[in-house]
């Protein structure tokens, strides 16, 4: 038997999402949808990052009550302390990915070298890179972490060593977001085609469309710097802090800092504004890592309106060296960088 579709009946508006029922699942694969020959192997790739996710998530919501909290008694390749969090959304990650034929080559904060997966595959055409749970030093204090990730495309030119899959410049980004463990979770990608919010929605399981195409405000009114380190500073951004604390952006600013990056980031996102890790005396080429922090973060601030420089030149067009390169990091609205770019001599 057949059923006629009742006349007038507008099944597309089911499609677009227009009941307020959007998953990311939905969203990837209708974005996939606009480019020809697309197979469905990049919407089964984010969907890894989106169940290990979900799976973090749920951890980080109990971590008062498991034992979860505190220190792992290793340190990582940089020399951090690993937290039993760090450990869990390392691995959990790793194990959602390595399920995914399409990969390649992993890559995380928490491992000093890369992971090949299914590279010696004709099928493998990605390469992600991930923190898996940046800020983590917060988790004992309750305040929000997140997740950050890059996919990179195998390279074209035949070659096979992980430093061609792994060491290419931001700008050739495929897709990158990252999860915010807060308030509520939530999850804000880009596949270069606008930035896209979904906040998790714990009784089903599903992270459901509640910010469509992001814009970062062109002003905001709060800038985010570690403060303690002002004196260590070079004196550029000393001295365009003076200037915003002076009100030569025209307005009166105040002062935000978590200390957790992407919930800095995410503000500032929203809200507009500027978030700044300048060299400082420990870290003199910058704290946060280029592959996996500074290039998503970059990569969602320009397709959201934004910017983000290492105070020499644009994040995205830096060729990295190494997986784990640090990289000075100044993100934020329109006005904010345009001020930003004078007192960096640009
Ligand atoms: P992590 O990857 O070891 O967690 O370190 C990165 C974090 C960022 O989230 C945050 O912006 C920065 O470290 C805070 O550092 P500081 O305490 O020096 O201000
Ligand atoms: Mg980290």
């Amino acid at each position: 038997m057949t059923v006629p579709n009742e006349p007038g009946a507008d099944f597309d508006r089911f499609q677009r999402g227009e009941n307020g029922l959007l998953t990311v699942q939905q969203h990837i694969l209708r974005e996939q949808g606009r480019s020809p020959g697309a197979t469905g192997e990049f919407s089964w790739l984010l969907s890894g990052i989106t169940l290990a996710t979900k799976m973090i998530a749920s951890r980080v919501r109990q971590a008062g009550l498991t034992d979860i909290i505190g220190e792992y008694g290793r340190s990582n390749i940089q020399g951090e302390k690993q937290q039993k969090l760090d450990v869990y959304a390392n691995e959990t990650l790793l194990h959602c990915l390595s399920w995914r034929d399409s990969i390649g080559f992993v890559a995380s904060e928490e491992n000093e070298l890369p992971m090949a997966v299914h590279h010696g595959s004709p099928s493998a055409k990605y390469a992600v890179v991930f923190d898996p749970l940046d800020g983590s030093s917060n988790i004992d204090v309750n305040v929000s972490v997140g997740t950050t990730f890059s996919v990179l495309r195998r390279p074209d030119d035949g070659r096979e060593d992980v430093s061609a899959w792994v060491l290419q410049p931001g700008k050739v980004q495929v897709a990158a977001g990252y999860v915010l463990y807060g308030s509520s979770t939530m999850l804000v990608y880009t596949t270069g085609n606008g930035v896209h919010g979904f906040t998790l929605d714990p009784a089903v399981g599903a992270y459901i469309m509640s910010h469509e195409n992001i814009r970062m405000p062109i002003q905001g009114g709060y800038y985010s710097v570690n403060e303690a380190y002002h004196n260590e500073f070079p004196e550029m951004y000393r001295a365009y802090l003076d200037h915003i604390r002076k009100g030569g952006l025209g307005k009166r600013y105040s002062t935000r800092y978590i200390g957790s990056m992407v919930a800095d980031f995410h503000r500032t996102l929203l809200k507009g504004g500027v978030f700044l890790y300048p060299p400082t005396a420990e870290s003199p080429g910058g704290k946060l890592r280029l592959l996996y922090e500074a290039n998503p973060i970059a990569f969602l601030a320009e397709q959201a309106g934004g910017s983000a420089t290492d105070g020499r030149g644009r994040i995205l067009d830096i060729q990295p060296r190494s997986i784990h390169q640090r990289t000075p990091l100044v993100v934020g609205s329109q006005k904010e960088m345009e001020a930003f770019a004078k007192f960096a001599g640009k």
